[in-house]
Order: C-alpha cells, then structure tokens, then sequence
C-alpha cells in the first residue's frame, strides 16, 4: 500500500511538470508592440540636470542633478555612466537636460536623456 501512495505521488509530480511545460511552450497572445525607447523613459522618473563634464572615451557624464525620488537620492554632482553612444547626442557640455537614471550593478547609469523644456 506504501508503495501504491509513492507512485500516485511521482505520477502526480509528472503530470504538473508536463502541464507547467505545456503551458510554457503554448503560444500566448501576440506581445505588445515593442515601445520605444521614449515610451519607456516616459514611465520612469525623468530628473532635471546640467550636463557638468563629458568623458565620451570612458562612457561617463557628470550630472548636476535635481532630487531623485525613485533612487531616495538628494539633488547633488555625481558622475554617472552613459548606457547608450547616442545619449552623447544630447549630454553636451552646459546643456540643461531631463533624464532618467537607473540603479547599475555599481553605481548608477543613465538611460535616457532628451533637452530640458
Ligand atoms: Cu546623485
């Protein structure tokens, strides 16, 4: 009788198993369309700074940035790095920005930028 409950038990560990992975690989509905980066950024906290200090060769800008609420961070100057090449198009030097700023693994990057208003 012992042994007829263990094999109901693996039998019934197989059965979810196998319904986890059918479920898995069942086609859903169609993703949403993939939003842009500007879409993306807009749902995130976009924080007012001045582009301080550009150093495209290490991939890194100093920011004078207003408080970030999402990172519990007071407005302050602090060094960031740049996650994408293009971002450069808008961190010029003196420029007044909007951006938005993720936490990294170390430190923080930023991952949007466009001209403060
Ligand atoms: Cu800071």
């Amino acid at each position: 009788m012992k042994r007829r409950k263990t094999w109901i038990a693996v039998a019934l560990i197989v059965g979810v198993g196998l319904s986890t992975a059918i479920a898995q690989t069942t086609p859903g509905p169609a993703p949403a369309a993939t939003p842009t980066a500007q879409a993306d950024a807009k749902a995130k906290e976009m924080v007012v700074a001045e582009v301080r200090k550009v150093d495209k060769e290490s991939g890194k800008v100093t920011l004078k940035h207003g408080e970030i609420k999402s990172l519990d961070m007071p407005a302050m100057t602090m060094v960031f790095r740049v996650k994408d090449a293009a971002l450069w198009n808008t961190l010029t030097e003196g420029a007044n920005v909007r951006v938005v700023i993720e936490k990294a693994i170390v430190g923080y990057t930023v991952t949007w930028a466009e001209a403060a208003p």
